[in-house]
């Protein structure tokens, strides 16, 4: 007997369906996302990577108007060879990776695909990025994101994006996770769950491109959204004991909200650590209050234990004379620390080295990341740097390359020291010393793990 002929379709394995065509204007214009891989050999793209909220953001968006693919080198992922069958190739770019991004760029506008270029270093060199793409985002895509999107659909995308004005962030939604979570190799990503809760930090380091691209602006969500947001991924992973990364430059840079957001967070059970300024931390209630809140770790920017460094770099909200005191505050309250510390500057000499080791041996800081004063371009600094930087190698942006000569040392022996300071810290017998008596968590196996990367250095690594 013959089956009723039915109305509906039941896709089959074998069944293929053709792409529609790109010359097709009834049918969604169809996008690639692609973070690509930097070409760095130094720890920055290696093992698990950071759930990317940048791109997961210009996804989210995306898919309201248009069908959306989602392609993360770091992770495995492969940008296929073919491209044509995209009208949008959205790629965001670091200084670091913004080689790879220009390759991928213009292949895809070779094989016909428009190109929109964004993140950090397109921004802040538009001249460069221009050459690459159709349309070069500055910025944040929230703000431009409406003009943008019916260029696109219309055909008639502008070279650059740049908002007048920047949108609120109340009336910003949250990032879909199925975007990046879909991915078959989604294992690779850090179990941390990125969250924002402002954006801006108005301090004005010379180094730093936040104030060059964000100025004096500081906008926060409300804490009730961002506790929505941490009850959402507690039922989407059905417990409440998850761990939550905040992206923000510096989340503190408004006591009041960030006093606000804490005692939100209070009883949630959710973990978090954040970018926070050192002089929020100079009240012990604070950081008793950030434990109450579920902080297991706090991202310091000592950036330097010299005195004149820290006023060459403008960074006003770091007072040396407290440090010490700040430490013991965060310790106190049973929180770790990963401090940043930056050399190279013009006004580090050789101490600067022991400084900074006696600084944390003394206060025993879990977590120390060494970087060399790597000027951005963009900033401030880059101009002023500008004819003393020995190259314009962007793959080597990644803040462990040697990029000038600092005043006050000589290249080998800049180099040296940077490489010793970091074996002496990660010694087997320093290890023991920062950490014995503390919980054995990650940051046990962070140290070991940089045990071994620090054994590998040498200065011509870094060259
Ligand atoms: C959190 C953070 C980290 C985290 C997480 C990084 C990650 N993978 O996301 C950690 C600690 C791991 C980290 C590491 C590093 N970081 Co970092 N980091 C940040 C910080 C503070 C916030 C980034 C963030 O997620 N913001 C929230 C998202 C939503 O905003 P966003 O990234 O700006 O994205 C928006 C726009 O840029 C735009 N956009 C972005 N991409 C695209 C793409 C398209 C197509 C469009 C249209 C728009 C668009 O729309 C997005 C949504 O609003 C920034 C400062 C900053 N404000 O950018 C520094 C920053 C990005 N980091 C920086 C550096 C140098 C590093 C390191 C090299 C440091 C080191 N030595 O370890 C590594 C490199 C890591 C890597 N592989 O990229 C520099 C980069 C400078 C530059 N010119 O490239 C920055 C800008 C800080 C600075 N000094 O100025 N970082
Ligand atoms: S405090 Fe941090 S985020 Fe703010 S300007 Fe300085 S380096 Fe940038």
């Amino acid at each position: 007997m013959i089956a009723p002929q039915s109305n509906n379709f039941v896709a089959s394995d074998t069944l293929t369906i053709s792409t529609p065509s790109r010359k097709n204007p009834s049918r969604k214009k169809r996008w690639l996302l692609v973070q690509p891989k930097s070409k760095t050999n130094l720890m920055v793209d290696s093992g698990k990577v950071s759930i990317p909220l940048n791109l997961m953001m210009v996804g989210t968006l995306a898919k309201t108007r248009f069908d959306v693919d989602f392609i993360d080198e770091r992770i495995g992922d492969k940008v296929p060879e073919d491209l044509s069958k995209y009208d949008v190739v959205a790629i965001t770019a670091r200084t670091l990776n913004v080689s790879k991004a220009y390759e991928i760029a213009d292949r895809a506008r070779t094989q016909g695909a428009k190109v929109i270029l964004g993140g950090t270093h397109p921004t802040m060199l538009f001249e460069e990025a221009k050459e690459h793409s159709t349309s070069v985002v500055f910025g944040e895509i929230e703000s431009v994101w409406d003009s943008l999107a019916d260029d696109v659909e219309n055909d008639a995308m502008k070279p650059q994006y740049k908002a007048g004005a920047f949108k609120s962030m109340t009336q910003m939604g949250m990032p879909d996770f199925n975007i990046v979570l879909n991915s078959p190799n989604s294992n690779k990503y850090s179990f941390r769950i990125p969250l924002l809760a402002t954006k801006g930090c108005p301090v004005g380091c010379n180094f730093c491109t936040t104030p060059t691209i964000y100025g004096k602006s500081f906008r926060t969500r409300t804490s009730d959204f961002v506790v929505e947001e941490i009850k959402f991924h507690q039922n989407r992973l059905g417990k409440k004991d998850i761990h939550i990364s905040f992206m923000d430059d510096n989340i503190s840079f408004r006591p009041a909200f960030m006093e606000e957001l804490m005692h939100a967070m209070v009883g949630l059970g959710a973990k978090w650590n954040a970018n926070i300024s050192m002089n929020f931390l100079e009240k012990p209630e604070v950081p008793k209050l950030a434990k109450e809140a579920g902080c297991e770790l706090l991202n310091v920017g000592f950036e330097s234990v010299t005195p004149e460094t820290i006023k060459y770099v403008h960074k006003g909200s770091n007072r040396i004379g407290r440090y010490d005191e700040v430490v013991a505050n965060v310790h106190n309250a049973g929180i770790g620390i990963q401090g940043y510390f930056i050399f190279g500057f013009d006004t580090d000499t050789r101490n600067s080295f022991q400084g900074t080791y006696d600084f944390i041996m003394r206060n025993r800081i879990e977590f120390p990341v060494f970087t060399i004063a790597t000027p951005f371009p963009g900033t401030p600094w880059f101009e002023e740097m500008k004819p003393r930087i020995e190259h314009f190698n962007w793959d080597k942006y990644d803040t462990f390359h040697y990029m000038y000569k600092p005043m006050k040392m000589e290249r080998d022996e800049f180099l040296e020291n940077f490489i010793k300071i970091q074996r002496e810290i990660y010694s087997w017998k320093n290890i023991w010393h920062r950490l014995h008596g503390k919980p054995f968590n990650w940051i046990w196996m962070v140290n070991v793990a940089m045990h071994y990367f620090t054994r590998r250095l040498t200065p011509k690594m870094l060259m």
